[in-house]
């Protein structure tokens, strides 16, 4: 098997133990991050998230897969992110409230972070109100993950918190994860979406006129 196909398994088993010198064995020999990141840790979530949908695997073996990715990019991110570059944009990010998940919004962190935006992450289950806080700390962009068809809504209440706080003016507001869509976006009044950490990037630059 080739060494990124071990690594998806590993992910895929959740054996993190295994997942790490894997990782740093493609590193050493010459692996692009970003073929890591692809082939390696997003392609072994999606079939982990094909697995649960199909009964195969249940909330804990999809969280210890979790676990084993996280280490993975752990290891990955000082070749993702560029250190010392001058930030061009501050950006509030988090799940919505309600939503545990985490690995793409980090994710989405981490490629901000090395395209040069200074990143306040506000982790996961974050209410409306601590997105408008952040606002009121500097923040130009907010960001915001849900990867639950059920709390997708909190993206609109979270901007209706933000229009409620006089901010919506001079704030940027990016949205994704997988259930939602451009045209979600659209329907409750986000500036931009992406479906992708890579087309984040690009939009949050495009928002904040640095494209
Ligand atoms: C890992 C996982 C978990 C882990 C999360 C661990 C963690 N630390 O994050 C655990 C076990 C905790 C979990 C729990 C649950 N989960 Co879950 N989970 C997943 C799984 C398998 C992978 C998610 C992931 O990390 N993907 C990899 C990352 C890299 O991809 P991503 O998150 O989509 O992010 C990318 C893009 O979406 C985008 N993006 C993401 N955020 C943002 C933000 C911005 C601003 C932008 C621009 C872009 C962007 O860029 C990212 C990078 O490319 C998915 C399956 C799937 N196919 O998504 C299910 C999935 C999301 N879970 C699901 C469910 C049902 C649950 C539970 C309700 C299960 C339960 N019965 O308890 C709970 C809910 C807990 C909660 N309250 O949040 C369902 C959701 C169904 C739905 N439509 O609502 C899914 C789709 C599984 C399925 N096929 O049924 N889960």
């Amino acid at each position: 098997m080739a060494l990124i196909d071990e690594i998806r398994q590993a992910v895929i088993d959740g054996q993190a133990k295994v997942v790490v010198p894997k990782v740093e064995q493609a590193l050493s020999e010459g692996l692009a991050p970003d073929k890591i990141l692809h082939e390696g840790l997003i392609s072994a979530m999606s079939e982990v998230g094909r697995m649960f949908e199909e009964g195969e695997y249940f909330v804990p073996e999809m969280l210890i897969a979790a676990r084993a990715m996280a280490a993975a990019l752990d290891l990955l991110k000082p070749h993702l992110v560029e250190q010392g570059v001058e930030p061009i944009g501050k950006v509030a990010i988090g799940t919505v409230k309600g939503d545990l998940h985490d690995i793409g919004k980090s994710l989405v962190a981490m490629m901000l972070e090395g395209a040069g935006f200074e990143i306040m992450d506000l982790g996961v289950d974050v209410a409306p109100e601590k997105f408008v806080s952040a606002l009121n700390d500097g923040a130009q962009i907010v960001a915001m993950s849900a990867l639950l068809t059920t709390t997708m809504p909190n993206m609109k209440a979270t901007i209706a918190a933000i229009e409620q706080a006089g901010l919506r003016d001079r704030t940027k507001i990016l949205i994704g994860g997988a259930p939602v869509t451009e045209a979600y976006a659209n329907e409750i009044g986000a500036d931009g979406y992406a479906p992708d950490a890579s087309s984040a990037v690009r939009k949050a630059r495009a928002l904040i006129g640095a494209a």
